[in-house]
């Protein structure tokens, strides 16, 4: 595999030392050609390429192809400063459309499957990925963005939708949207629902799938190395299947190669892009790595669920505390309903957390002490698993507002 991995690697570095940014940065450390690149040490010599390095670049300075052979622009949707812009030539965009066929085929999509995509359509990757890869496979594609969401559940009834592709958020969103309309769930032939996007726990897949009676694949995927379709779960779910374009390491905070096995930030470098290959991204994405055979018989790389990016870390009076370990513990009671929010504040010099999560309509109006007692055991059960006190917050039904594309889990006041 070493050999065959090597090929791929050299490949790229090859691709982006056409690009003079990278030939200066590779020159200082005597890679002036792929062949300098002899094996996988060597490779690890490579500097790490980072968000900033894209954003140096802004927009076009990390392309290895002309504009003429550019077929189409995406770019991260970047809350702060300038985004970061990805480009793709023709082959690129047919390569990626046979990665996330072949992807969707292996969680069980067919071309007799009726897709409706409720990623975001445009500059984000996930609408007009998910699209290629449908109409690759052969599958109708029901192109409706996120967002109306009465409308996605009367087409969802209307045209038989089978598979939903959508962020996890807004899949709980249209879940609960459907309990209320007057559409019931047994008018619906939904079966498949392909998530990502966003960090998301096994208690938020067994309600979507309870809720919205389906099996709900993890699917993976960064504007920066391609879109959606970097990785895929199978329905054994031990692990995203990563694709076989991509080659993934695993870092520690330094910078270090870590072992398989081991959890740190996933670094990826494309093996095949031609118009923006990366080579060592760092993704800040924290998941661990396994190699081997999965019960469905694909022989390769899979990664766990990513749990949380390491810019999500909230340092909360010197502990480290991610989004996703709140929503674990609050999904773990099974008392509360899967909407929550974190905020942060300062007393003083001194960070506060508020967790605020939502109740059910009945047991909203429920004896004062039973929701104290809800309100205690939520309280014990995060703090055992952060390890700080927290405050919590009970709040009315569907007070906190439901998302449509990503979901902001967290409020910072400080
Ligand atoms: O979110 C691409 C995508 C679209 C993936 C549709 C899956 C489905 P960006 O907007 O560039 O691209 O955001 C990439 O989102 O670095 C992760 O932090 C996060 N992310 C993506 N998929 C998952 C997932 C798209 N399955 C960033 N679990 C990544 C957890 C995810 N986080």
């Amino acid at each position: 595999m070493e050999k065959q991995w090597l090929e791929g690697l050299r490949n790229t570095v090859e691709r982006v030392l056409t690009i003079p940014y990278y030939q200066e940065r590779f020159g200082a450390i005597g890679i002036n050609q792929a062949e300098d690149v002899k094996s996988l040490r060597d490779f690890q010599r490579i500097p790490l390429t980072t968000k900033e390095d894209l954003r140096k670049n802004y927009p076009f300075g990390l392309f290895a192809e002309p504009m003429e052979n550019i077929v189409r622009l995406h770019a991260s949707s970047g809350t702060t400063g300038k985004p970061t812009v990805v480009g793709y030539t023709l082959n690129d965009i047919k390569l990626w459309a046979k990665i996330v066929a072949s992807e969707l085929e292996r969680a069980g999509v067919t071309k007799q499957d009726v897709v409706q995509i409720a990623y975001g359509y445009g500059l984000f990757t996930g609408g007009m990925g998910l699209h290629y890869g449908c109409e690759e496979l052969g599958a109708v594609v029901v192109p409706i963005s996120g967002g109306n969401t009465a409308r996605q559940l009367m087409l969802m009834r209307d045209f038989g939708t089978t598979v939903l592709a959508c962020t996890p958020s807004y899949a709980l969103y249209l879940a609960e949207s459907l309990e209320e309309s007057g559409i019931s769930r047994d008018e619906l032939k939904l079966k498949i629902g392909i998530f990502g996007a966003e960090p998301w726990t096994e208690g938020m897949r067994e309600q979507i799938e309870a809720r919205l009676g389906i099996k709900a694949f993890d699917i993976y995927g960064l504007s920066e190395t391609m879109g959606p379709g970097v990785a895929l779960e199978c329905p054994a779910h031990q692990g995203l299947h990563i694709d076989e374009h991509f080659y993934p390491e695993i870092l520690d905070a330094e910078g270090n190669p870590l072992p398989v096995g081991e959890q740190g930030e996933l670094v990826l470098t494309s093996l095949d892009k031609e118009a923006f290959p990366v080579l060592r991204y760092r993704t800040k994405d924290l998941t661990t790595l396994h190699y081997g055979t999965c019960s469905c018989g694909n022989v390769g790389w899979t990664m766990e669920r990513v749990t949380a990016r390491v810019d999500d870390m909230l340092i909360i009076r010197g502990v480290n505390v991610f989004p996703s370990q709140v929503e674990e513990a609050i999904l773990s009671l099974g008392e509360f309903e899967p909407h929550y929010l974190l905020v942060v504040y300062r007393v003083g010099s001194l960070d506060q957390l508020e967790v605020q999560v939502e109740v059910d309509e009945t047991s909203f109006f429920d004896e004062v002490r039973e929701l104290e007692g809800r309100q205690e055991r939520l309280q014990r059960r995060i703090e055992e698993i952060l390890g700080i006190s927290v405050r919590i917050r009970l709040v009315e039904p569907k007070s906190i507002p439901r998302s449509e594309g990503k979901a902001v889990r967290v409020v910072d006041k400080r």
